[in-house]
C-alpha cells in the first residue's frame, strides 16, 4: 500500500470507531463485518437506527446485505470495474469536490481520463451489478457529507489488492469525504494488534513508526540509538519470504503465526519446510507449524502479559496481567531480551513500559505515549506527537497529511486464475463468526466447536444438484495445487459457479487449495479467487464420522441452510 501511506496516514482507519454511529451513508465493500468485526458492526447498525443508509458490495450474501439497502452482488475481483464506475458517474454528473480536488489532491486528471471508459453499463457486463444500481449508489455516496468506506480483505486479498485500495481512495479523495468526521477511508484491521505490530516496524519496508528503512535520515538515527549498521534494503516481504523457504531462507522463527494453516498454496510450503536447516516456533499452543519446528518456545497470552494493544482506529491501549503464565511460559518481549542476549546484544529492557518508551523516543507519531500516561482511561491515538497532545481522532483534519492526497488511475486487471473446463467453479475463502483464524484459540472452547464442529463449503444449490450432491454430504474439493474432503452445505449465501469455504479446519486446510500468486505491491496473496472443482465422494470411502451427517444438525450449518 505504498501510495496510501504516503498521502493517507498508514493503513490505519482514517477515521473513529465511534463516529460510525454518526455516519449518514456506509459504503461496506468486502467486508463480512457482523462475523468479522461484530463491534464495528454495533456501531453500523446504531448509524441504520438514526437512519443513515448503507450499501454493501459484496459476492456473498452475508448478514449485513439483509440490512443493506442495496447489496451490491459483484463477481468475485471485478472491484476496480465497480468503484472506476462510480466515479465515472460522479464526474460525469458533476459532483466531485473541486475545491477539495484543487487544495488537496494531484493526479486528478489521469484519473478523469481513465475512469471515462468504465462507464456503468459496461460495468454491469463484467461485474453484475445494474448500472442503475451503480449509479444510484455513486450519487447516494457523493452528495452526503458524512459518508465512510469500510473495507476488508474482500479488497486486499487479491493479486490487484492495492489497485482495489486505490480505486477505492480516489473516490474519497473527489468527493473531499476526508478530513471530517464519520467519512473517511476505514479499513478494519484484522487480527488483535495487528495495526500495533505495523507501528512497530514488523515490516520489511518500514522502521517504528512508519520511517522507512530506506530513508537516510530516519536510518541514521536508529544506527546511532541502536549502535548497529542498518540495511537500506527493503526485506521480503510475507508472500516472498514463505516461496523461499527451503531455498533462500534456510531458517525460520515463526512467532504467533500457524502458516501451514494460513499460508497460501501450503503444500508448496510444507515441501520447503522440509528442506530448511532451523525452525523456532514462539506460541501459546502446540499448533500445526511446531510439526516442523526443531525448538518450540512457549510464550504467555494476553492475559498473562503486561504491553499495549493498538486497535484499527490507531488507539495505543494498555494491557495488564490479570493472571500468572501456566508452566515455563514468558511474554513474547522477556524472550526476545533473552534471545538477544545469548546473541551478544544487551537491550538493556527490564519492563514492557521500557520497550514502548524506546519506541516512542524515535517514532515521532507515538513520543506523546507512555506506559504511565494510557494507565487511566481508553488509552491514546495516534499521532501523538508530544506528552501534551490529546491524540488525534480522525486523519487529515484541515487537508491531507504529509502534503497532497495522490489520485492513482488504475485499470482492471483480472484475478490470476479464472474458471475454465477443468475447474468450473470460483473458490474463495475466509472466515466465520465461531472460530478464530488458524482455530488455534478457538477449537479448544467448546462453544464455538460445538456451534463449528468441522470444515464444511458453502455450495449454490443450483450446481449441487448438477452435481448429486446433497446438504450435508462429503465432497471433495480440488484445485491445481490440492484436494480437501469436507462437507457441502447447499446454500444461496454463494452466487451460481461459486464455492466459498473457511480458512480455519487443519482437517480440511482451504490453503490447500488456494493459489501464492501475490500482489506485486504488498505482496497480499490471492486468497478471494481461484478456480475450483467438487464432486461427491463415493459412500464406500467414508468413514464412520463422515458417514453421520446427525452432527450438524442445530449447529451452523442448519441456521445458515438454504435461505
Ligand atoms: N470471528 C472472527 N473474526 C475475525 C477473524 C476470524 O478468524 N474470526 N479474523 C480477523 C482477521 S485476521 C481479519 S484480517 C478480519 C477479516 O475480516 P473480513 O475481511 O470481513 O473477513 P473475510 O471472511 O475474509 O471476508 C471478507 C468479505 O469479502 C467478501 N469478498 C470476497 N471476495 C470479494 C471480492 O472480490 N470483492 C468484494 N467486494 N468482496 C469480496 C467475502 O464474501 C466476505 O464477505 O477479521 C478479523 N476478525
Ligand atoms: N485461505 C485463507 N487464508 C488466510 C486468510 C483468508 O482469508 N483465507 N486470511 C489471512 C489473514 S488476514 C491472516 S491475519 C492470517 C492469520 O493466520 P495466523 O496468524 O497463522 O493465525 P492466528 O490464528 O491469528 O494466530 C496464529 C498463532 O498465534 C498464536 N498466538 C496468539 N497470541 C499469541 C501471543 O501473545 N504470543 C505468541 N507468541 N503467539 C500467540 C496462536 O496460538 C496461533 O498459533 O491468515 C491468512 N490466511
Ligand atoms: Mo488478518
Amino acid at each position: 500500500m505504498a501510495g496510501l501511506v504516503t498521502t493517507f496516514g498508514a493503513g490505519a482507519m482514517t477515521n473513529s470507531i465511534r463516529e460510525i454511529r454518526d455516519a449518514d451513508f456506509l459504503f461496506v465493500i468486502g467486508s463480512n463485518t457482523s462475523e468479522a468485526h461484530p463491534i464495528i458492526a454495533m456501531e453500523m447498525k446504531q448509524a441504520l437506527h438514526r437512519g443513515a443508509t448503507m450499501v454493501v458490495a459484496d459476492p456473498r450474501a452475508i448478514w449485513m446485505t439483509n440490512l443493506a439497502e442495496k447489496h451490491l452482488r459483484l463477481n468475485p475481483g471485478t472491484d476496480v470495474w465497480l468503484l472506476n464506475a462510480m466515479a465515472h458517474v460522479i464526474i460525469e454528473e458533476g459532483l466531485t469536490d473541486e475545491a477539495f480536488i484543487r487544495d488537496n489532491t494531484e493526479g486528478f486528471e489521469a484519473v478523469k481520463e481513465t475512469v471515462a471508459r468504465y462507464t456503468p453499463e459496461e460495468a454491469e457486463s463484467v461485474t453484475g451489478v445494474p448500472a442503475e444500481d451503480i449509479r444510484w449508489t455513486a450519487r447516494r455516496y457523493a452528495t452526503t457529507e458524512r459518508a465512510g468506506i469500510y473495507y476488508t480483505l474482500g479488497i486486499t486479498e487479491h493479486s490487484h489488492g492495492t489497485d482495489n485500495v486505490y480505486a477505492l481512495s480516489n473516490l474519497v479523495l473527489m468527493t473531499g469525504h476526508l478530513g471530517k468526521p464519520s467519512a473517511g477511508m476505514n479499513p478494519l484491521r484484522g487480527q488483535n494488534n495487528v495495526q500495533g505490530a505495523n507501528d512497530a516496524g514488523a515490516s520489511p519496508i518500514f522502521l517504528p513508526g512508519y520511517q522507512r528503512v530506506d530513508d537516510p535520515e530516519a536510518r541514521a538515527k536508529y544506527e546511532e540509538a541502536w549502535g548497529v549498521p542498518l540495511s537500506p534494503e527493503p526485506g521480503l516481504n510475507l508472500n516472498e519470504m514463505m516461496k523461499k523457504v527451503g531455498g533462500q531462507v534456510k531458517g525460520l522463527f515463526v512467532m504467533g503465526e500457524d502458516i501451514v494453516i494460513s499460508e497460501p498454496n501450503v503444500s508448496r510450503l510444507e515441501a520447503g519446510l522440509n528442506n530448511v536447516d532451523f525452525v523456532v516456533v514462539q506460541d501459546l499452543f502446540l499448533n500445526e507449524t511446531c510439526r516442523f519446528a526443531d525448538v518450540i518456545l512457549p510464550a504467555a497470552c494476553f492475559a498473562e502479559k503486561e504491553g499495549t494493544f493498538t486497535n484499527s482506529e490507531r488507539r495505543v491501549q494498555r494491557v495488564r496481567k490479570a493472571v500468572e503464565p501456566p508452566g515455563q511460559a514468558r511474554a513474547d518481549w522477556e524472550i526476545l531480551v533473552d534471545l538477544a542476549a545469548r546473541c551478544g546484544a544487551d537491550w538493556g529492557y527490564t519492563s514492557a513500559a521500557e520497550v514502548y518508551d524506546e519506541l516512542a523516543r524515535f517514532a515521532p507519531k507515538f513520543a506523546g505515549i507512555s506506559h504511565a500516561r494510557i494507565d487511566e482511561g481508553i488509552g491514546l491515538q495516534w499521532p501523538c506527537p508530544d506528552d501534551e497532545h490529546p491524540g488525534t481522532v480522525y486523519l487529515h483534519e484541515g487537508g491531507v497529511l504529509r502534503g497532497r492526497g495522490a489520485f492513482q488511475a488504475v485499470e482492471f486487471r483480472p484475478p490470476i486464475e479464472m474458471p475454465d473446463p477443468e475447474y468450473p467453479l470460483v473458490l474463495s475463502t475466509g472466515r466465520t463468526l465461531y472460530h478464530y483464524n488458524a482455530a488455534t484459540q478457538t477449537r479448544r472452547g467448546l462453544g464455538a466447536n460445538a456451534k463449528q464442529p468441522a470444515a464444511f463449503i458453502e455450495i449454490h444449490r443450483r450446481d449441487a444438484r448438477a452435481r448429486g450432491i446433497e446438504s450435508g454430504e462429503m465432497i471433495e474439493v480440488s484445485t491445481r495445487r490440492g484436494v480437501v474432503r469436507c462437507r457441502a452445505i447447499v446454500s444461496r449465501q454463494v452466487r451460481p459457479g461459486s464455492i466459498w469455504m473457511p480458512l480455519h479446519f487443519p482437517d480440511a486446510r482451504a490453503n490447500l487449495l488456494t493459489t501464492d500468486a501475490g500482489d506485486p505491491i504488498t505482496g497480499t496473496a490471492e486468497y478471494k479467487v481461484c478456480a475450483a472443482e467438487v464432486k461427491k465422494l463415493d459412500a464406500a470411502t467414508l468413514d464412520e464420522s463422515e458417514r453421520e451427517p446427525a452432527r450438524f444438525r442445530g449447529s451452523y450449518y442448519a441456521e445458515r441452510g438454504p435461505v
